[in-house]
């Protein structure tokens, strides 16, 4: 039998927290920031166990002598609900539960929960129900699952009205229809990028693990006034403000979905439209928490990432964040490195400067000597650029003009010099 919970703000679902520790990754570590994903989700760790073994039961997950343990915690302890540290198979999932006699699930789920209570968006909230859906299919078996029981607990919040029907046929059609409706808003955000690449507007998506000050930062630049909290995933939805830097010139700033370390294939999948805004832009902004110790590997995690999305072939900015309450002294100085706090809005310039100095060119000055028969090309010239100098030579029209990169490959036959200069000459 399986005990539902129902949400209740008063008192807090009690959690024990399972791990294996395989010698995969640091279980210690993990466990850390699995105690923090169950306090974003409003529920608190009252146990742990971890449990070296060089991988999980098949079945039960844990060794028998761990899951009498867990069992006997489980009672003492008055345990709401088991979470794993990894990602449970259905037999696993389905065999702890009964063992324990308590609703079991998994970091995934966990994940998946924090993510629906966050969505605002309806774009949001149809990334989450499809990573909900496509999470619960394969572990759809006749019986209920954690999922599909949507009570109010942790792991069992759905993104709204629609509850999880444990029809295979009907979760099939309604992802083939979510996947169509996330096509057409991929295809919306796209013409959207085109238009503003037409118009000449230059974006940096600051990106980086969850938690890292993304929206703190977006806030102290712009008056975004978007939610920033220490909480993990509290941002789901992008935002776009645009910034002036200490050039003259603008850049459009977008604040997006954190990362996470082993985030699951299927959730990428999921929330490709809106990872793509962040890895579509011109500049890659990578915030990380100086004053976490994992923060290296966290910034590893966040490049693995936006590899695995394509987008490690931009201008990069490392940003070390935090830095009022981390020693600064030890981390790395290098070119497109900067050390801010943006809560105290320290070291704003420098990244500003940074940013600037990462600016695409869209601008060229060049030196032309265009023969007499082009005309029509002069025309276009002179009325798509700025004209420094115009004189009437022997063999032709010289123009020393400011054009844009787009027309380049129409005059490369006749330019004489040519130098890159800043976005706003
Ligand atoms: N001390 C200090 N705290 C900061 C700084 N920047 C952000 N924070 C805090 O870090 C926490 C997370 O900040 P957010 O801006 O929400 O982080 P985020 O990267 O947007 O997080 P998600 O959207 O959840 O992925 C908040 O409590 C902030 O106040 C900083 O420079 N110094
Ligand atoms: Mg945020």
């Amino acid at each position: 039998m399986t005990i539902e919970f129902f949400e209740n703000t008063e008192t807090k679902e009690r959690v024990l927290l399972i791990s294996v520790d395989t010698g995969e990754f640091d279980a210690e570590v993990s466990v850390e920031e699995l105690r923090e994903l169950v306090r974003t989700a409003g529920a608190e760790t009252e146990a742990v166990i971890i449990q070296k073994r060089p991988k999980p039961d098949s079945v039960t997950y844990i060794g028998s002598g761990k899951l009498e343990e867990a069992r006997l915690l489980c009672e003492s302890e008055e345990i709401d609900v088991v979470i794993c540290d990894g990602e449970l198979s259905p037999t696993q999932g389905r065999c702890l539960e009964k063992l324990l006699k308590t609703r079991v699930i998994d970091r995934t789920v966990l994940i998946l929960d924090i993510f629906a209570k966050n969505a605002r968006s309806g774009e949001g909230k149809l990334q989450v129900e499809l990573a909900q859906l496509k999470y619960s299919l394969p572990r759809l078996s006749g019986q209920g699952t954690a999922l599909s029981r949507l009570g109010g607990g942790i792991g069992t919040r759905g993104p709204g009205e629609t509850k999880l029907e444990s029809d295979k046929r009907h979760i099939r059609r309604r992802i083939h229809t979510l996947e169509e409706n996330l096509k057409e808003l991929s295809k919306r955000r796209e013409r959207h990028r085109e238009r503003r690449k037409k118009d000449g507007i230059i974006t940096a998506a600051i990106v980086g693990y969850t938690n890292a000050g993304k929206s703190t930062l977006l806030n102290t630049l712009t008056d975004a006034d978007v939610l920033a909290e220490n909480k993990l995933f509290a941002t789901l939805d992008p935002t776009a403000r645009a910034i002036k830097l200490p050039d003259g010139s603008e850049v459009m700033l977008i604040d997006t979905v954190g990362f996470i370390s082993r985030l699951p294939h299927f959730l990428v999948e999921a929330f490709k439209s809106t990872l793509e805004e962040a890895t579509n832009a011109d500049i890659l902004i990578i915030l990380a928490d100086a004053s976490d110790s994992e923060c290296e590997a966290q910034l590893q995690v966040t490049k693995e990432i936006l590899r695995e999305l394509g987008g490690e072939n931009k201008p990069m900015i490392t940003v070390y964040n935090k830095c009022d309450k981390a020693n600064s002294f030890l981390l790395p100085v290098t070119r497109n490195t900067v050390k801010i706090s943006a809560l105290k809005g320290i070291g704003i310039n420098s990244l500003l400067e940074c940013i600037a100095e990462n600016m695409p060119q869209t601008k060229k000055r060049v030196l032309l000597l265009l023969p007499f028969t082009e005309g029509s090309l002069a025309n276009e010239i002179r009325t798509s650029s700025r004209i420094l100098r115009e004189e009437y030579k022997a063999d032709g029209l010289f123009l020393d003009a400011v054009v844009d990169v787009d027309i380049m490959y129409k005059i490369l036959d006749y330019i004489v010099k040519e130098e890159d200069i800043c976005q706003d000459t």
